[in-house]
């Protein structure tokens, strides 16, 4: 047998046979993808436009519906911003990927679908999300979330293409179960996982939300080579910086992670998570988020008249950790 490299020495990867395809798949140096990166100030959301160079076929991930909770109104100058920046580009999109189902801001996949083409594809743990919100919301009949308002639903290591680009999934649940990380060439867009080192990792308080296994699945990406870069969700700034970031390397996490460098044991993270996870309010937007999110960024049915609404459970929200499995 052959010593394990050193990159892997903490995770137990031998039975871990999508990981180490993942590892490969850095490790292969195809060409690089080219990457575009759109920061929303108001759910400070990052959006990637990622683009094969030798094809021009692309993906967008984790695009955002503006949403005006004053006005309960919804707008797409975020996501036709990022339409208009592949049109010039010259470029065709094959994919709206979402990390998972978010719960802060609406997702804009339906919307660019309909105006670019292309294929809406998240990770097969949005099935039991959209079970569980089908009920706290009431939504039945044509309302009710399907698997096919999804084109595609990737298992745990499925891999897909993007004109030449290879890409891999990875599941990584924990903050909620149906977040995956993305694999594109060599680079690694991980979702609510890893935020930036000094600001640490995302909330597990969400239903069938779970520290233990968000430990787990953050140290799993942990265990891919030192120099991959990671590309990330969400940027909040953090105590003491007051720019905003969403890249960095899988070396910096681990020296620098305040939640989950090298060293810091799982029981150390599960109390530090759920410490601030009491202290965390709902996302301003979970609720119109969730509903959309749900059905891939479809809005509401229309009825007779035309109109749409959105519901709200009402006095849902003051016993959210009962949403937690018993
Ligand atoms: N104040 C923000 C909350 C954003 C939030 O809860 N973000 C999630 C990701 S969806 C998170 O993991 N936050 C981690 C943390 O603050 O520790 C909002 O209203 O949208
Ligand atoms: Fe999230």
């Amino acid at each position: 047998m052959q010593p394990a490299p050193a990159h892997l020495a903490e995770y137990d990867r031998s039975e871990d046979l999508p990981l180490l395809r993942a590892i490969r798949q850095i490790e292969r140096r195809g060409p690089a993808p080219g990457i575009a990166a759109f920061f929303d100030p108001a759910s400070s959301t990052v959006s990637y436009l990622v683009s094969d160079p030798d094809t021009r076929r692309a993906a967008i991930i984790d695009s955002v519906l503006d949403y005006d909770v004053a006005s309960i109104t919804t707008a797409t100058a975020s996501a036709d911003g990022i339409a208009r920046h592949a049109e010039a580009a010259g470029l065709e999109i094959d994919w709206h990927l979402e990390t998972h189902i978010h719960a802060d801001h609406l997702t804009a996949a339906d919307h660019l679908k309909h105006r670019l083409g292309g294929r809406i594809g998240a990770g097969s743990g949005v099935v039991p999300v959209q079970r569980d919100f089908a009920a706290i919301f009431g939504l039945e009949g044509a309302s009710a979330p399907r698997e096919t308002d999804f084109d595609r639903l990737f298992a745990d290591g499925e891999e897909f293409a993007i004109g030449n680009l290879p890409a891999l999934v990875l599941h990584v649940p924990g903050h909620t179960p149906a977040d995956v990380a993305y694999l594109i060439g060599d680079r690694l867009f991980v979702g609510d996982t890893l935020f930036m080192p000094d600001y640490g990792t995302a909330r597990a308080d969400f239903p069938r939300g779970d520290a233990r296994q968000l430990y787990r699945s953050i140290r799993r990406l942990l265990s891919l080579p030192g120099a991959t870069r990671l590309h990330l969700c969400h940027d909040y700034k953090a105590p003491g910086r007051d720019d905003y970031r969403w890249e960095c390397t899988i070396a910096e996490q681990r020296a620098a992670n305040i939640h989950v460098r090298d060293g810091m044991s799982e029981d150390d993270f599960v109390t530090l998570r759920e410490t601030r996870d009491t202290t965390l309010a709902l996302p301003a937007l979970f609720y119109p988020s969730i509903q959309v999110n749900i059905r891939g960024g479809k809005l509401p049915e229309r009825e007779p008249d035309g109109r749409r609404f959105l519901k709200l459970p009402l006095n849902a929200a003051g016993a959210r950790r009962s949403w937690r499995e018993p």
